[in-house]
């Protein structure tokens, strides 16, 4: 974009910032609507996206209202004032280190933290509390990666960058769901195959998901196999001659004991054919330029740190690595979970690359901090955190920006360690979190467009988030409330920061002295930026210093290890730690959905959103549905010895029999029992610590019910009955209910679900069919209805959702639009609410061939392109309809 226009939009009073979700780091604008919200667009000057943003970008606006927010101090459950509250927080981390030493309180924090936050937490912890006790939910995520790195490259760092995806000419995505996790990376690399038909794709992942309409090979790889098909490529790159004997010999060292575990490695493990297996290697090696994609398909295993070993052995084996279009790319999934590994957020990491370990790091980093202490090493890593919560060795324990209740695997242990925890802190945007209610005392931060910082992409690209809003109620930003409380246990003078520029350069001068002891993230030239710098700071890649700027690592090696070598490591693969068994037979594999984001504290505020899946759900192949007794839309229990959790069937052809998935997102606040993190076995990587949230083993049931049932209010309803799921609509909520017992009178049950006293009732009753509907009017308008039935109830959700606050009962009691409206089906693009019998509708009437004309028929797709795999997959379905008739 030319300055005049980027001036253009400035002007026009947008304000520039980066997306709060993923790790693909979008430019933003932001423009406030002068009613306390914001309208959004992409911001075309951003690298990351050049203007794109997905459904959940998009959507930002939908977001930030202040309806849920937390405006004040909690203490047990009771406004409060600040002072109260960190006079409180203070002396309650002071006794418990005086009393019991510094290792016996930890803070639990978040890669959605802004990296100001992140390094005064870190700061705090390990330079003045003299702790390692602070983790971060990348232990969840990146962690697997961060160790693979370390061990491979001496430093945790990503070689290529995002361009790279448009030079490639094979891209291989292991264990990643870019469409609905990385959506505009999916978008760059669609328009990258358009530009280049010959790009090749192939997608590595034991479920058929959206990806893999992208696919040019799709390999359903057995889960947790991947270390013995990258072993299996190692051994055909050998076998073929496709080594790289000059970089190997420069560069590389541990070569011959890779091989040798490589060969010996049983690649019968990964339960692919044989002609799969060779169109794989004959794509990887017959192509140089390839980039190895992968996210947490990888990482969250119990071998994790070996899968991620295994591919990077195969890229430093044929030298194809920091040159343009080749390398490998782990992705990261948060915004900033780049720029907390970079901080040291990680209990196992100093900050700037620097490390713990390292006796000489710890005194360079004391003495820059000039704190009175030091973390002697490591800390407890997340799962073995909350072990000692639950085991009450720690006192104080605070945890910023992430609901472990809901995210962490075993979370029902974990629920119970916190609850039982001597003393809680939560700093959250809302005390409505599992984890916020079993705080003592619940601290309200700034969030997503109140809030200053930078964050890290996963191309090493820092950028500014920005605030648009005022911060509501006493809301104070994270970096100020651990400043507030620093002061308090003593530490004013080195926690005394006025500004996040001010934490930025204190941050940046470090990085010099990191880049000095030879570590690789040097941003030091901004050791002295000024304030309105800092303000006006435009993306850029690290590294930032006089030896280096930008750009790709290792093409000439210059690895951060003693030699200056990478290490290729042997890797014999390990399958999941959960073995199956008669009583556990089938593998949960569980991930994301394409509109919500992990607890959906934020997402959830989004009718749009909240319409592509409306409740939590368990994705289970025909033939498991068929043995089990269960049928499609019923509802399923999933269990084992760690919990229990009732879900929606999906039947479907995508995941393989014995392997089932269901999503992450829901918890306690959103349904009865959705929270799939209770079933997760913290099975966690010897050398990363990360857990393998991908690979329990559980038993399905199915989950008999006397009757089901739908609802909409246009107030928040609180069910009591053994199945409900609620989400947001445009005019209030829609509710999915179901339960064993059938009350006795309908109509109670309306009054007790819904409150509103005084509303008209309209009742139809059909006891012989076991039917009810009941209407509550307000004012003639339509306040909430119920709809029950013995089966799944058949009303289109959408048509009675938009008829809230209508005068319209007769459509309303119908369930279903009449002729003259057709029943637009389930939304498949929130952008412009187009949903699927719409599509299918406009394919079959209008003959549409491609995504790109339902996008002109219908506006579908045309917006965000997080919905094309599913339009695409809609053409297809059509396209077999048509065949088979
Ligand atoms: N819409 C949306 N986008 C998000 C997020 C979100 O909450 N919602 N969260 C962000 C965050 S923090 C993260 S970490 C990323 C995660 O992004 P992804 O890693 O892409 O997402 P997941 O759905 O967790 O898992 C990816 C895939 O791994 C597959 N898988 C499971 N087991 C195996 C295995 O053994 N081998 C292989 N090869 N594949 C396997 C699953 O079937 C799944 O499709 O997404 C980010 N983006
Ligand atoms: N089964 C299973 N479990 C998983 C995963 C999986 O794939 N499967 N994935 C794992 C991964 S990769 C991740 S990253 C985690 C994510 O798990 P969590 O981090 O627990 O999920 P979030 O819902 O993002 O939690 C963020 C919290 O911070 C609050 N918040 C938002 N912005 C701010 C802010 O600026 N300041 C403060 N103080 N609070 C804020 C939000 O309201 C929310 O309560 O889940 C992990 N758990
Ligand atoms: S791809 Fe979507 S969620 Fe990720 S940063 Fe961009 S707009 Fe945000
Ligand atoms: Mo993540």
């Amino acid at each position: 974009m030319s300055t005049g226009e980027e001036a253009q939009e400035s002007a026009a009073g947008a304000i520039r910032t980066t997306c709060p979700y993923c790790g693909v780091g979008c430019g933003v604008l932001a423009r406030p609507d002068g009613a306390g919200g914001l309208e959004i667009r992409g911001d075309k000057a951003h690298p990351a996206n050049a203007g794109r943003l997905c459904s959940k970008g998009s959507a930002l606006g939908e977001t930030v209202g202040l309806e849920d927010r937390l405006l004040a101090p909690q203490i047990g459950g009771q406004e409060a004032s600040w002072d109260a509250a960190l006079d409180l927080v203070a002396g309650k981390f002071r006794a418990a280190i005086a009393e019991h030493g510094p290792d016996a309180v930890a803070f639990y924090v978040s890669g959605q933290l802004l990296t100001e936050d992140y390094y005064v937490a870190n700061k705090l912890m390990k330079g003045f509390i003299g702790s390692g006790n602070i983790d971060t939910n990348s232990r969840l995520c990146m962690a697997s990666s961060v160790a693979g790195h370390r061990r491979a490259f001496g430093t945790d760092t990503v070689p290529g960058l995002y361009e790279d995806f448009e030079e490639a000419e094979v891209i291989v995505l292991v264990g990643s769901n870019l469409a609905w996790c990385h959506p505009v990376l999916y978008q760059r690399i669609a328009a990258a195959r358009s530009a280049n038909p010959d790009l090749r794709v192939v997608v590595v992942d034991p479920r058929r998901t959206a990806t893999c309409d992208l696919a040019d090979l799709h390999l359903a790889i057995a889960p947790g196999a991947d270390a013995a098909l990258f072993n299996g490529l190692l051994a055909e790159i050998a076998a073929q001659g496709a080594v790289n004997r000059d970089y190997v010999s420069a560069h590389v060292s541990g070569f011959d004991a890779a091989l040798e575990a490589a060969r010996a490695s049983d690649i019968a493990l990964t339960g692919l054919s044989a002609a799969e297996l060779a169109d794989f290697t004959r794509l990887w090696i017959s192509a140089e330029k390839v980039v190895t994609v992968y996210s947490q398909g990888v990482n969250q295993s119990s071998s994790g740190t070996d899968k991620v070993n295994a591919i990077l052995n195969c890229h430093l084996a044929t030298g194809r690595i920091g040159r343009p279009g080749m390398g490998p790319f782990s992705v990261t999934g948060q915004p900033n979970a780049m720029g907390g590994r970079e901080v040291g957020g990680l209990a196992n990491m100093l900050a700037c690359h620097l490390d713990i370990e390292n006796p000489d790091h710890r005194a360079a980093v004391q003495g820059f901090w000039a704190s009175p202490t030091m973390a002697p090493g490591p800390g407890l890593k997340a799962v073995d955190m909350f072990r000692a919560v639950e085991a009450g060795q720690i006192k104080a324990l605070w945890i910023i920006c992430t609901n472990p209740a809901v995210s962490m695997p075993e979370a029902d242990r974990v629920r119970a360690a916190i609850a039982g925890c001597d003393f809680v802190v939560v700093s959250d945007l809302t005390a409505q979190t599992d984890t916020a209610q079993l705080a003592h005392v619940v601290l309200p931060a700034t969030g997503w467009g109140e809030k200053d910082g930078t964050v890290t992409n996963s191309e090493r690209c820092i950028s500014r988030q920005r605030a648009a809003l005022p911060a509501p109620g006493q809301a104070r930003a994270d970096w100020q409330i651990l400043c507030d409380v620093a002061a308090r246990m003593g530490w004013g003078d080195q926690f005394s920061y006025k500004t996040p520029a001010e934490i930025f350069r204190e941050y940046a001068a470090l990085s010099g002295l990191a880049g000095i002891l030879g570590r690789d993230f040097d941003i030091s030239d901004f050791a002295t930026i000024s304030e309105e710098d800092y303000d006006t700071l435009a993306p850029f890649v690290w590294p930032q210093s006089g030896a280096k700027r930008g750009g790709r690592f290792f093409a000439e090696g210059h690895f951060y290890t003693s030699d200056r070598k990478a290490r290729m490591l042997a890797i014999t693969p390990r399958m999941p730690q959960s073995v199956l068994n008669a009583a556990t037979p089938f593998r949960l594999n569980t991930g994301r959905v394409r509109d919500h984001w992990h607890t959906m504290t934020r997402t959830a505020k989004s009718p749009r959103l909240s319409a592509h899946m409306g409740e939590p759900y368990l994705e289970i192949h025909p033939e498991d549905v068929a043995r089990l007794g269960l049928a499609p839309a019923h509802l399923a229990e999933v269990s084992n010895a760690h919990g229990r959790v009732i879900l929606r069937v999906l039947e479907s052809s995508r995941v393989p029999p014995g392997t089932v998935f269901a999503p992450m997102h829901w918890s306690a606040q959103t349904a009865a029992a959705g929270r799939v993190d209770a079933l997760v076995t913290a099975d966690v990587d010897p050398v990363s610590g990360q857990p393998e949230s991908k690979g329990a083993a559980v038993r399905i049931v199915p989950f008999e019910v006397g009757w089901f049932g739908f609802a909409v209010s246009v107030k928040d309803v609180y069910p009591g009955c053994d199945y409900w799921a609620k989400a947001r609509s445009k005019a209030g909520w829609r509710i999915e209910l179901a339960g064993r017992e059938t009350p006795g009178n309908w109509e109670a049950f309306a009054a007790d679900l819904f409150g509103l006293p005084g509303a008209t009732r309209i009742t139809m009753i059909d006891a012989a069919r076991g039917l009810a509907r009941v209407a509550l009017l307000q004012e003639g308008r339509v306040a909430a209805a119920l709809f029950v039935a013995c089966e799944p109830v058949a009303v289109s959700r959408g048509h009675v959702a938009a008829l809230i606050g209508a005068c319209d009962q007769p459509a309303l009691l119908a369930g279903r639009a009449g002729a003259d409206r057709p029943d637009p089906g389930a939304t498949i693009c929130a952008c412009f609410d187009v949903g699927v019998n719409t599509i299918l509708t406009a394919i079959a009437a209008q003959r549409l061939t491609s995504v790109e004309a339902i996008g002109e028929a219908l506006q579908a797709g045309t917006n965000c392109g997080s919905c094309r795999p599913e339009l695409a997959a809609l053409l297809a379905q059509a396209r077999s309809g048509l065949a088979a008739e």
